[in-house]
């Protein structure tokens, strides 16, 4: 659980470092898990293995959904003390699952993360309540690609399609600033986090992470969690879109978007 101080932090800011949730061993079992699944040597497959940054030499890569492939990361989303600081920030009694999400900056050539705010990039879910829980599976530090928050700026609306604009010398925010509150200021703040730790962050967070400079791995998983009364209202399209199984205007929920928390901890099914 969260302390009062810590809830308001994260309303306050639009992030919130929360600590420690795995020990080394479970890290390690992930990666190793990882590993299969990037080198497909796991049955089932997740929704997408792709280099987010296209055709370039900078690679970071992006793997959708990689709870539909694993059994670890299955049982992951539903981590009782994650899902309780989730439910807690949101004020949600209902938590489900979005999608997940690994970005993997490889050594030395792994690449940026532009600036960006989450919920624009996910025109089918209303509103934009939603929060993610961003686990290192490596130490994240400014040199191999931590993430970096722009404290407030969840509360100053959409940001033209969630892009933010990225200057790559010195990894800034390049926002149109007729869009940022006149009273406001840009702060960049590096969120160094140590592996097995979670931070969470608002959709409408400005955010990003600069390309991994060092000679090791930068892992992390993201669970994008929405609370109970998110519904499917679609606008243009998203990957995950074919798995959604109710109609316009209806809350979202099924098999692929699975229910982690209703009213305390859920179990995954099988354990
Ligand atoms: O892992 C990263 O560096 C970026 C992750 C991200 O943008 C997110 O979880 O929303």
């Amino acid at each position: 659980m969260l302390t009062e101080a810590q809830v308001r932090e994260f309303h306050e800011n639009g992030f919130l470092k929360a600590g420690r949730v795995y020990d080394d061993d479970r890290v390690e079992a992930l990666c190793q898990r990882l590993d299969a699944v990037m080198e497909g040597r796991t049955e089932a497959k997740p929704e997408c293995v792709r280099n987010l940054l296209g055709q370039s030499e900078q690679v970071v890569v992006q793997i959708i959904n990689i709870w539909e492939a694993d059994d670890l990361f299955r049982a992951h989303p539903y981590h009782p003390q994650i899902c309780a600081m989730a439910a807690q920030l949101m004020s949600a009694d209902v938590v489900r699952v979005w999608h997940d999400q690994i970005q993997y900056k490889l050594p030395r050539v792994g690449g940026p993360t532009d600036w960006h705010q989450d919920h624009p990039y996910w025109p089918i879910i209303e509103p934009a309540d939603l929060v993610s829980a961003w686990l290192a599976l490596d130490d994240a530090t400014l040199e191999n690609g931590c993430m970096r928050m722009v404290p407030r700026s969840h509360r100053w609306g959409p940001h033209k399609g969630g892009t933010i604009g990225t200057d790559p010398d010195g990894f800034t925010p390049t926002p149109d600033m007729s869009l940022v509150p006149p009273e406001e200021k840009i702060e960049i703040v590096p969120c160094e986090v140590r592996r097995g730790e979670v931070m969470f962050h608002h959709c409408l967070t400005w955010h990003g992470s600069a390309p991994n400079r060092s000679g090791k791995p930068r892992r992390a998983i993201a669970v994008h969690y929405m609370p109970g009364w998110t519904r499917y209202v679609p606008k243009r399209g998203h990957l995950v879109e074919h798995h959604v199984e109710v109609a316009p205007g209806e809350i979202l929920q099924g098999r692929h978007f699975p229910t982690v928390w209703d009213h305390g901890p859920v179990k995954p099914a099988g354990y």
